[in-house]
């Protein structure tokens, strides 16, 4: 498998020399932006946290919804998008034998266009003129800035796709006949769904912006909905890509193990990017003006992606018990005595693996009709997504950085930074047992999301919300430690550790694996297909709600 016949010069050079400056300097900002996010974000976060919890009242200057929309802009977009794009353009590069001059540049626009659009997005907030959230659902209309800022931001993220789609196509001209070396491989499954994920939600921007600006009077309120979590559920898996290419490709390396299957990777790649623009509705089971067969079909296409789901889960445990046998561990657990515990770049990411467990059931729970109706716009929601985002994905984006930042900053990762690393990993994962656990339960209570302190007047029942939202206060105290112990580390690593040579850890296939079909290759046809089931999923309940349009809506400010 992939017999690099003669590797070039270039690729030699490469494994020699470890990244090349250029290529580093570009990682390494996307990486600052990202962990700089997580700080500001974090501290967003503790604030409400604290404010919900009745701890803590905001001064009046300071809006809980202010709050809230910074927090999520700042996490949802800010850190994935940039740690993503960073972590990516860093593998294409090792694995690609460097970036393409052209390349970069065109990474280097993009970064200056979402860093344009994101103090266009940032100064409304500030000014209290955008509290919408980061969903920015109409009818709530925000500044128009904040819009304009947003199409930045997507033009920016644009650029990055298509210099990934640059670079991947000239490694395969290059390289005739060979299938793209595997990292690649999931970067260019990310970048295809983040390339076509972002048509949508651009399209409903760009109508919404001259209602924001009054130019027209009202605006179809179902259409905004639909086009957002058409992109706005296809970001999850973008995020879920992500973590898992470290999952099989990295993971197993740290442990001293091989790889899974080469094609049943590659098919679980495939079956993300394919299945899953098509899962939006499950977002909107409770919106009116779908039909239940509609979103039936968006419910079924949900559960598909289940399935990868679990062939990834099936993956990662054969190759620990395949890892830890070839070591001497005996018995159908044995295997975890065998694990390296203590190295964070293992633990953090094998604690990410067990939190998507029960992430992945509560979203199967949220996905059937019936059991939404209880948790919908609840705490539970907030819980889920903590967990799978806040958990499964960030996680993994931690444990990547412990040698991601020391590769990148040609330094080493130093037995203090990595025990460090491993009391984060702790303290991150009580803090969020403690939290998510609490928003999942005073969920099922009925306390709802987006909804700053009240007792409503004292009511009984929101009385009885108080314990939990008290551990939540507990488990997003312990996170913000947990945040400036992982910025701390990540500052260290790049500025101040030891001068050094760190690998880019890249494990190996199985010696005896059979050979990977090449259709595996064929992107062009995976594209058609996708867009055919997104088109399965779209073309009907879009065309009802532009036909058979109610009355549309003016703009709102709520806050
Ligand atoms: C210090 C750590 C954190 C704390 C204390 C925290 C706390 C909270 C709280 C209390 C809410 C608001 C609940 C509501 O009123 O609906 C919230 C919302 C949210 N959090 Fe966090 N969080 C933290 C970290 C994160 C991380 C790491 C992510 C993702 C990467 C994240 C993503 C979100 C999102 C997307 C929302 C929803 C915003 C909305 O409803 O518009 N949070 N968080
Ligand atoms: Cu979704």
């Amino acid at each position: 498998m992939q017999t690099a016949k003669s590797p070039t010069l270039k690729d030699q050079a490469n494994k020699v020399m470890g990244i090349s400056k250029e290529d580093a300097v570009l990682t390494k900002t996307y990486i600052i932006v990202a962990f700089t996010a997580l700080l500001l974000g974090g501290i967003l976060g503790l604030l409400q946290g604290l404010n919900r919890s009745g701890l803590l009242e905001l001064p009046s200057w300071l809006n809980y919804y202010q709050v809230l929309t910074a927090h999520g802009l700042l996490l949802v977009v800010v850190l994935t998008a940039f740690f993503t794009i960073g972590y990516f353009y860093a593998s294409l590069s090792h694995t690609l034998g460097g970036l393409l001059p052209k390349v970069r540049k065109i990474a280097w626009i993009g970064f200056g266009m979402k860093i344009v659009g994101f103090v266009l997005c940032i100064v409304p907030i500030l000014m209290n003129e955008a509290s919408v959230m980061y969903t920015f659902y109409p009818p709530m209309a925000a500044h128009p800035a904040f819009y304009i800022g947003l199409v930045f931001i997507a033009l920016g993220v644009w650029m990055c796709c298509i210099g990934a789609f640059i670079n991947v196509a000239n490694w395969r001209k290059n390289n005739k006949g060979q299938h793209v070396p595997i990292l690649a491989y999931f970067a260019t499954g990310m970048f295809i769904l983040l390339f076509f994920a972002l048509i949508p939600v651009a399209i409903e921007v760009l109508t919404i912006i001259p209602w924001a600006f009054g130019w027209v009077e009202t605006i179809n309120v179902m259409v905004a909905r639909t086009l957002f979590w058409a992109f706005g559920h296809t970001l999850v898996n973008i995020w879920y890509l992500t973590a898992v290419s470290a999952w099989y490709v990295v993971v197993p390396k740290i442990i001293g193990g091989r790889r899974w299957s080469d094609t049943l990777t590659r098919v679980v790649i495939i079956a993300l990017v394919v299945m899953n623009i098509t899962g939006g509705f499950h977002h909107q089971i409770i919106d009116p003006g779908i039909s239940e067969a509609v979103k039936f079909m968006h419910v079924f296409m949900s559960l598909a992606i289940g399935f990868p789901s679990l062939m990834t889960a099936f993956a990662m445990f054969a190759v620990f018990e395949r890892t830890a046998r070839k070591q001497g561990g005996k018995g159908l657990i044995g295997w975890y005595k065998k694990m390296p515990w203590g190295d964070v770049r293992f633990l953090a990411p094998f604690i990410a693996m067990v939190a998507f467990i029960p992430a992945g059931a509560g979203g199967i729970a949220q996905s059937t009709n019936q059991l939404d109706q209880v948790v919908h716009n609840t705490m539970w929601i907030v819980g889920h997504f903590h967990l799978t985002l806040g958990m499964s994905v960030v996680m993994t984006f931690f444990g990547i950085s412990y040698w991601l930042v020391p590769y990148i900053s040609k330094r080493v990762l130093t037995p203090q930074i990595n025990r460090l690393g491993v009391i984060q990993t702790w303290i991150w994962t009580i803090g969020m047992i403690f939290m998510s656990g609490a928003m999942h339960w005073v969920g099922l209570l009925g306390s709802p999301r987006r909804t700053s302190y009240t007792t409503y007047g004292d009511n009984a029942t929101a009385l009885s919300w108080d314990p939990y939202l008290m551990c939540l206060a507990v488990g997003g105290t312990l996170l913000i430690i947990g945040v400036i112990l992982q910025v701390y580390a990540v500052v260290n690593m790049m500025f101040f550790a030891p001068k050094g040579e760190t690998e880019f850890p890249i494990a190996e296939e199985e010696e005896n694996a059979t050979k990977t079909p090449y259709w595996t290759e064929r992107w062009g046809l995976w594209i058609v297909v996708m867009l055919l089931v997104v088109a399965m999923a779209y073309v009907i309940p879009l065309t009802e709600f532009i036909v058979n349009a109610p009355p549309g809506s003016p703009p709102f400010k709520t806050w």
